[in-house]
């Protein structure tokens, strides 16, 4: 049978993405609903040539839905996922609203996807730049066992919603045109002071917290240990935006407890590990780059190294488009894998 499946957020940049993939992966879809806050209520969608008139949520537009995948913000999903699972739906939630409850599973299914089997309704998607991460670290971790981790990000706009996007493409016109421009979105639309996001580099995805790490930073600290089930696994984070639409890069310090291992060893476990593509051939100038890797699901990793002091350390490069792995792909392989495992009725 077909599944009756919501989108929430249809119009975002996520949620695009998700109908797009669920295309893409001819998802077993009886019924496809399109919601979404009542600012962008009433929006066509087109989806496979039929179009679709986009639909405010609220609590009974779930009557009837098996699977609703959520991104239309924290707020959207506090209220209105309970609803839905109120209603027998299973939910996979793309925000942080639910992300660090305990009786709440937060999957990368490369990595603990056998949590799924303890959900009690809703399911939350992790982090973008954490989901890719924790991909590259997982097959690592099963074999060498992880102790630390440091990582700088390199984030793209879009993490920040479609309207990020275009303030890059209309701030980079206007200085190209020797025209003036007003930044009003990044680093956070919602923040006291807005920055030039276009030829610059913000420190700062996400609130400020009273530790001084940003939430990003927190959430890819947080998430990683809960994720992989290492609550004493140490992790710093350093997250920065850069002028990119759409891909995510992080350079990732990290350290096994094994010793006497090698770069080679660590790139032979990452070569056949699931969801990943290993691009590592210096000689070859060979290496992940986010414009290399829009519009595919894996999370490319290159330049291994060993540390040259700390024999248990490695640096890496880690590479995924953030809108898809990153989210949209991600709920959909949840929901896909919900399907598998029999834990959708
Ligand atoms: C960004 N990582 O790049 C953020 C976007 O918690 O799902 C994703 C926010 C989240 O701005």
């Amino acid at each position: 049978k077909g599944f009756h499946v919501a989108v929430v957020g249809a119009t975002g940049a996520v949620g695009q993405q998700m109908i797009q993939t669920l295309m893409k992966e001819k998802f077993p879809i009886g019924k496809l609903t399109l919601l979404s806050s009542a600012r962008s209520a009433g929006k066509k969608v087109n989806v496979n040539g039929e179009e679709y008139t986009v639909q405010e949520a609220t609590p009974d537009s779930f009557e009837g839905v098996d699977i609703a995948l959520f991104s239309a913000g924290g707020s959207v999903s506090k209220e209105l996922a309970p609803e839905a699972v109120k209603r027998g739906a299973v939910v996979v939630d793309n925000t942080s609203a639910f992300r660090m409850e305990t009786d709440v599973p937060l999957v990368v299914p490369e990595v603990n996807e056998s949590d799924l089997y303890h959900h009690k309704g809703i399911i939350a998607n992790p982090n973008c730049s954490t989901i890719q991460m924790v991909v590259a670290l997982e097959p690592i971790r099963q074999k060498f066992g992880l102790k630390k981790v440091i990582v700088s990000t390199y984030q793209a706009v879009s993490g920040a919603g479609a309207a990020a996007v275009e303030e890059l493409m209309d701030q980079t016109k206007a200085i190209l045109n020797k025209e003036n421009y007003e930044p009003n979105i990044l680093p956070v639309k919602s923040d006291n002071k807005h920055y030039q996001i276009a030829f610059n580099a913000i420190p700062q995805i996400d609130k400020f917290q009273e530790n001084d790490f940003t939430f990003e930073e927190m959430k890819m600290i947080n998430e990683t240990k809960k994720i992989m089930h290492l609550p004493d696994l140490q992790v710093a984070a350093t997250c920065v935006r850069l002028p990119i639409a759409v891909g995510h890069s992080e350079s990732v310090y990290f350290e096994i407890e094994s010793e006497h291992v090698t770069a080679q060893e660590i790139k032979e476990v990452l070569k056949d590990a699931p969801g990943v593509v290993l691009q590592d051939e210096p000689e070859n100038q060979l290496y992940p780059m986010p414009a290399d890797c829009v519009g595919k699901n894996e999370v490319f990793v290159g330049r291994i190294r060993k540390d040259l002091d700390e024999p248990r350390g490695f640096h890496m490069w880690v590479v995924s488009d953030n809108l898809l792995k990153g989210a949209a792909w991600n709920s959909v392989q949840i929901a896909e894998r919900l399907i598998e495992l029999g834990l959708v009725k």
